[in-house]
């Protein structure tokens, strides 16, 4: 494939409710949307770099400069004939795991349709749906009771709460009262440290299927100690960006279960590979979100086809988020069950261009 021409929009969504986590809260989500043209196919990214350093230190305005001056340029015109070609280009410059990702998502649906083949063949999935479930953000407990309610009703197959300091062990022992069998893990986004074991010894009388992220993003070795001090398993999110972490992770006994998302890890090959890692320790993975619009929610989709995705994912129901999506297709869940869009090439999706253009940002063309 030569690249022909890319299309780097910047896409503002306003949240149907704000989304809170230990340390931020979101009202609305602007993210970059990247199209890739080559032989008169689209191929199509989105990106989960926020525009401020509160998740990772990735922002929007940084892979903005970085995706401009220094990829695209180096991408239109180019023949590449297959994404490990991409993933070579991307490799010399550090960092930028969400950058890299989001051309890499666009490489793999261009190459995909390309070839007229699903995305999720592609990579070697194998289902036509995913399990899912909900994430619920920080609300006023009773407010929590009645969103685990409607997940439950739904058919969601499990609940994700995300914790806090001081927003933990009431929150669960209410859960567990209303709540006794539902599947549940809690996601504290770094917000606990070593002095704070007393608080996740406690998470285990609540039956938790893991514990997300207790501790800070780059300390592998203190999950390892409190691993082998609770009894629940350590689900690890933010330490993970490639697969030697993933790999000194499990060996280290930091973390049973690993939270890919291919955003956070750089793409597509690292996520597979992160995923065979994980496979090799005989550790589950699942596919995390990013509170993604259509095109990222698509993506998410087909990687949580391969095989050892064998724990329900973020990825639920678009309309949860959104009151419009920047898609034609709805991506909705039934019964927790989130069905693999579309029934021929790429990720399956096609984008709502007259509302795209409504929420817009900005938008920039590159040529050779
Ligand atoms: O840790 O998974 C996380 C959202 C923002 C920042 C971090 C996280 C999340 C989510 C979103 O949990 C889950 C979703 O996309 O539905
Ligand atoms: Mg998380």
């Amino acid at each position: 494939l030569t690249i022909d021409s890319a299309e780097l929009r910047v896409v503002n969504l306003p949240l149907i409710t704000p989304f809170t986590v230990s340390n931020q809260t979101l009202t609305d989500k602007t993210f970059p949307l990247l199209t890739l043209r080559a032989d008169g196919v689209e191929g199509y990214g989105e990106g989960v770099m926020d525009p401020y350093p509160d998740y990772l230190e990735e922002t929007l305005p940084g892979a903005l400069a970085f995706l401009r001056d220094l990829i695209l340029p180096q991408i239109v015109g180019k023949r590449i004939g297959n994404p490990a070609e991409l993933t070579a280009l991307l490799a010399p410059w550090r960092g930028h795991k969400m950058s890299k990702a989001l051309v890499e998502l666009a490489f793999w649906d261009l190459w995909t349709k390309a070839l007229n083949l699903p995305l999720c063949a592609a990579l070697g999935g194998l289902r036509d749906a995913v399990p899912v479930g909900v994430s619920l953000g920080i609300t006023p407990i009773e407010r929590t009771l009645e969103r685990i309610a409607e997940a439950e009703a739904a058919g969601y197959k499990r609940i994700k709460l995300k914790v806090a300091q001081g927003h933990d062990l009431k929150l669960l022992e209410a859960v567990r009262r209303e709540f006794p069998a539902v599947k549940l893990t809690v996601d504290a986004n770094t917000a606990y440290g070593l002095a704070d074991l007393a608080t996740l010894r406690a998470m285990d009388r609540f039956d938790l299927d893991y514990i997300e992220q207790p501790l800070a993003v780059d300390d592998i070795h203190d999950h390892a100690l409190v691993q082998r001090e609770i009894a629940t398993a350590i689900c690890l999110d933010e330490s993970i960006r490639t697969p030697v972490d993933c790999r000194k992770a499990l060996a280290a006994g930091a973390a049973r279960v690993i939270n890919i998302k291919v955003g956070r890890v750089g793409g597509y090959s690292a996520a597979k590979a992160i995923h065979d890692v994980s496979e090799a320790f005989g550790a589950p993975v699942w596919c995390g979100g990013m509170l993604e619009s259509g095109i990222g929610r698509a993506h998410n989709i087909h990687l949580a086809t391969l095989p050892n995705f064998t724990k329900p994912g973020d990825t639920s129901s678009a309309s949860r988020y959104f009151h419009r999506d920047i898609i034609a297709e709805p991506l909705e869940a039934t019964g927790g069950l989130m069905p693999v869009p579309g029934n021929g090439a790429g990720i399956g999706v096609t984008l709502d261009r007259p509302f795209l253009n409504t929420v817009t940002r900005s938008t920039e063309e590159f040529r050779p």
